[in-house]
């Protein structure tokens, strides 16, 4: 197996040759690829330095920022493995990730030190705590605290080169819900970071060294990792990080100034610029815009030409590709499909039986390519219905039409999408049946006025309830889950629908809360 070390191939080539002197990241601070390719190897080598070994974890519960980038790539340069999690979840979902994950250190911003701290206890193999951004640790005696900008100091040992790592070696940890529900990590290596540069990066994007990226997704996203981290520092362009709350305000700030030419959104967001007071100028450096998570409706597509200025590549990937495989090309863009295989991948919209469907008949959607996950961490039922002889299945189902493009049906089962974000009903009713107030909930994806998928909910009360309201039920979720998993709406009902077996008919819930 050949060596590769994805930290290599991301920033020191550019550092030993003619982007040396150009920034690599522009977040809080700046940083050329010179300077980032020394940040990466002393900041590797005292991870190293704490008595980490090759392939343990270094969990990042962090803001998009300089210090995440660097901890990522350090982390291959190290050959740990970088896992950066969801800033979404909270203490005790962190924690429960911790511990799945065995990390024995973590690094975590001052954005979210309650979190941190309140996960960090409840994990018992975690021994180091790396504070970044003034992050004020309160966690138990046995666990080490050092701060982030201390790890750049000269190492006792230096380690100028990268590990010696072989293409298979692991890189990267992402957690999904994926269609399971519970977070399971899918396990990337080093030439998966190569391959889906390789791809959709030169291929799709043909991003160039000229090209500034800014990210509305955020780094722990596999979207959002390859957008800000992997695309632009293997093409030796520039990377704009945006640590804030993404909203159109902040970004339409952001891009008068940094203008970028690649920006990548999701549906919610580009619908939510339509709905903003920001200029129109704002977005003028963009030269294309990018869009994945959930299908984005033809129409908000087309808003944000005619008002913006500029085309949206919708596209379709998976944590477990690590990055899109369908996409629409810039020069063959179809408004409201996701287009055509990336190339490097083979895709097949197959039925129940495993054939391949005819045009324009629906069936699952299965995927192959060189950047597939290796698997799931300690996820054995998981990953054997998943990954099929080579194949992944992806749970979306799907039509090909007779030119080759592809049309999404929706998902092949009662899982739901919000703002990209794999939301699983069981674990949101769960929260609503622990109010004392709920006797039964159904939870399922309902479109908004946008075309947007999100969380609604049903309830049946018990019969002596104290009164509660829907907005109360809604404020009950918030406090109890990550708020992207909270319904939106809940609707008070006097039975759920079911079957005669008392099974609950989702499809029946989902037509009486779209009424
Ligand atoms: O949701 C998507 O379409 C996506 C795109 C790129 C990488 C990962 C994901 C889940």
């Amino acid at each position: 197996m050949a060596q590769f070390n994805a930290a290599d191939f991301l920033v020191h080539a550019q550092a030993r040759g003619e982007f040396a002197d150009k920034n690599a990241v522009e977040g809080t601070r700046t940083r050329t690829y010179a300077e980032l390719s020394d940040d990466v190897a002393r900041l590797a080598a005292n991870l190293r330095g704490l008595g980490l070994h090759r392939d343990d974890r270094v969990l990042c519960f962090m803001v998009d920022d300089v210090e995440f980038l660097t901890t990522v790539v350090a982390a291959f340069h190290a050959g740990l493995v970088a896992v950066p999690i969801s800033t979404m979840y909270n203490g005790h979902e962190l924690s429960e990730i911790l511990i799945d994950s065995g990390a024995r250190v973590v690094v975590g911003s001052a954005e979210f030190t309650d979190a941190v701290n309140e996960a960090v206890a409840l994990a018992p193999e975690v021994e180091h705590l790396v504070t970044s951004g003034g992050m004020q640790a309160d966690v138990p005696d046995r666990i080490n605290v050092v701060d982030w900008e201390s790890l750049l100091d000269e190492p006792a040992t230096p380690m100028a080169q990268p590990e010696d790592t072989s293409e298979d070696a692991w890189a990267l940890w992402l957690y999904t819900s994926g269609t399971t529900g519970k977070p399971k990590a899918a396990m990337h290596r080093h030439a998966n970071i190569r391959h889906v540069y390789q791809t959709y990066g030169k291929q799709v994007l043909r991003i160039t060294s000229d090209d500034r990226c800014l990210s509305v997704a955020k780094i722990f996203f596999a979207y959002g990792i390859g957008n800000s981290v992997f695309f632009p520092l293997a093409a030796g362009a520039t990377t704009i990080l945006e640590p804030r709350r993404p909203t159109p305000a902040v970004f339409a700030e952001r891009t008068r100034t940094a203008k970028p030419t690649l920006f990548f959104g999701v549906p919610t967001f580009y619908n939510g610029m339509i709905h903003s007071d920001v200029a129109d100028a704002d977005f003028a450096s963009v030269r294309l815009g990018v869009s994945a998570g959930e299908p984005l409706p033809a129409a908000l597509q087309e808003k944000i030409l005619a008002r913006f200025g500029f085309e949206i590549l919708d596209g379709l990937g998976s944590t477990e590709a690590l990055h899109i495989f369908l996409s629409n090309d810039p020069d063959d863009i179809r408004h409201g499909t996701t287009g055509k295989p990336v190339p490097g991948w083979d895709v097949e919209v197959r039925d129940e039986a495993g054939a391949v469907c005819d045009v324009d008949v629906p069936g699952e959607l299965f995927i192959r390519g060189e950047s597939l996950a290796l698997g799931y961490w300690r996820r054995t039922d998981a990953q054997r219905s998943v990954f099929l002889g080579g194949w992944m299945r992806t749970g979306d189902t799907y039509t090909r039409d007779a030119d080759g493009i592809f049309h999404c049906m929706g998902r092949s089962n009662d899982l739901l999408k919000a703002g990209g974000i794999w939301v699983t009903p069981s674990e949101v009713e769960a929260r609503l049946l622990a109010h004392p107030s709920v006797m039964e909930a159904a939870v399922v994806g309902a479109e908004d006025e946008a075309g947007l998928v999100k969380p609604v909910a049903a309830v049946v009360l018990t019969d002596d309830a104290a009164p509660v309201t829907s907005a109360e039920l809604i404020a009950w979720c918030r406090e109890g889950l990550a708020s992207f998993k909270a319904p939106r709406a809940v609707r008070i009902l006097d039975d759920l629908p079911k079957t005669a077996t008392g099974k609950l008919q989702r499809f029946r819930v989902r037509e009486q809360l779209s009424d």
